[in-house]
């Protein structure tokens, strides 16, 4: 008989955002970032261990976790290295394309709960992170899990959530099942899958993924540092026309997305003249701190020729999205408005109409109720740094 194994196979799988239609992304669809092979834990094996600088060592059982007070928050969860593949200068890494990002409602109880439960103490100064996952690095000597820490300001927040469901479904094995660390506003890195273990520390963490993969270099007064990847700056994609697209000659629609880390984007801009001129794209549904927007620019084409489409997104609170990758950044944090080369064969017409934002609206509703219909015990509000 074939053994059981208690793992599966490492995976890295991109959303397919081309077909997105939605303000959520489905959880089939969602993309997958796992650095070693998926552990198989069951909700009824599973225990949290949380030791450490506290006054109260706790090992939390999945109903005692469950019987503490729950919240949903919205949330844009990109790979650090989305984009790596359209870099002019190769970096290593996995070579995404755009669609290391994808947007849920997470559901879980606020970490700050089981913290306070176990009582910082004054040396407390990050918040340490064990995944179940274990494997090896070319670059690293011998086993390891996956770890990474949180500065204590981030770590008791009430939106950074010990998240058990994932838009209303229990957790699957691929995105962290039964419990993940979900770090709102902060690249997908920081919230760790399959949390097994909580160490409040009394020095910086300077783990494998936290101090030789998921870094880049900044300039700071003293000259260059290494900087740990945390939150997300602002960004957008043109998730339609693709490049490379042969358009028609009338209303052409540029749909995409744009989201700004903790902030709620404020404004997205388009070009299509190559970056020479910006015009002002329409938000679409809703806004909010953590999500990505979604939005369109009906574009009146007249004659035939090729352009160069490009979209800009600006954050609520002023930050711009760049036009050149800082090679500083190395293989993170790839924010740059890139290019979609599109062709106008004259021959074509094209009808394109805000009737598609009736449509999305429709599904957006479909997908409230279907949602209203599960017992979610969710506080939702709309005010700044609370979800949506
Ligand atoms: N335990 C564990 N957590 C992890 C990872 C991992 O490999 N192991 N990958 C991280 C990275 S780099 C990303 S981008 C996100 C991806 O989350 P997803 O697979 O649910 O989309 O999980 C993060 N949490
Ligand atoms: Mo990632």
């Amino acid at each position: 008989m074939e053994q059981q194994t208690n793992v599966t196979a490492a995976e890295n799988r991109e959303t397919p955002l081309a077909e997105s239609q939605s303000w959520v992304t489905p959880n089939r669809l969602f993309f997958v970032r796992s650095h070693f092979d998926a552990p198989v834990v069951a909700p009824d094996d599973w225990t949290l261990y949380v030791g450490g600088c506290i006054d109260r060592e706790l090992e939390l059982s999945w109903e005692q976790l469950n019987s503490l007070p729950q919240r949903s928050v919205f949330v844009t969860l990109e790979c650090a290295g989305n984009g790596r593949s359209f870099l002019t200068k190769k970096v290593e890494g996995v070579q995404w394309r755009a669609g290391a990002v994808g947007h849920a409602e997470w559901s879980g109880v606020p970490l700050k709960y089981v913290l306070e439960q176990a009582g910082l103490t004054d040396e407390a100064v990050e918040i340490l992170f064990d995944g179940a996952d274990t494997g090896t690095e070319k670059d690293h000597d011998g086993e390891m899990c996956f770890a990474r820490s949180l500065p204590l300001e981030k770590a008791l927040h009430q939106d950074t959530l010990l998240a058990t469901r994932m838009n209303g479904e229990p957790l699957d094995s691929s995105h962290g099942k039964p419990v993940r660390l979900i770090v709102p506003g902060w690249y997908g890195v920081a919230s760790v899958k399959w949390l097994k273990r909580i160490e409040a520390i009394a020095t910086p963490f300077r783990g494998y993924f936290q101090s030789k993969k998921y870094t880049y270099q900044e300039q700071t007064g003293s000259g260059i540092q290494t900087a740990v990847v945390g939150p997300m700056p602002v960004k957008s994609e043109i998730i339609r026309p693709s490049d490379g697209a042969t358009l028609g000659i009338g209303t052409n629609r540029i749909f995409g997305m744009a989201w700004a880390g903790e902030d709620p984007v404020g404004t997205v801009e388009v070009s299509v003249d190559g970056g020479l001129s910006w015009r002002q794209a329409e938000l679409i549904g809703p806004r909010a701190p953590y999500s990505w927007t979604l939005w369109e620019y009906l574009w009146e084409v007249a004659g035939a020729g090729e352009t160069v489409l490009m979209s800009r997104a600006i954050s609520e609170g002023g930050a711009v999205q760049p036009t050149r990758h800082d090679p500083r950044l190395g293989g993170y944090m790839i924010t740059f408005s890139r290019r979609t080369c599109v062709r106008v064969d004259p021959s074509q017409q094209s009808q394109d109409s805000l009737g598609d934002v009736r449509a999305l609206h429709l599904e957006m509703a479909a997908v409230a109720e279907e949602r209203s219909g599960l017992p979610l015990d969710v506080e939702m509000q709309f005010e700044m740094g609370a979800g949506i």
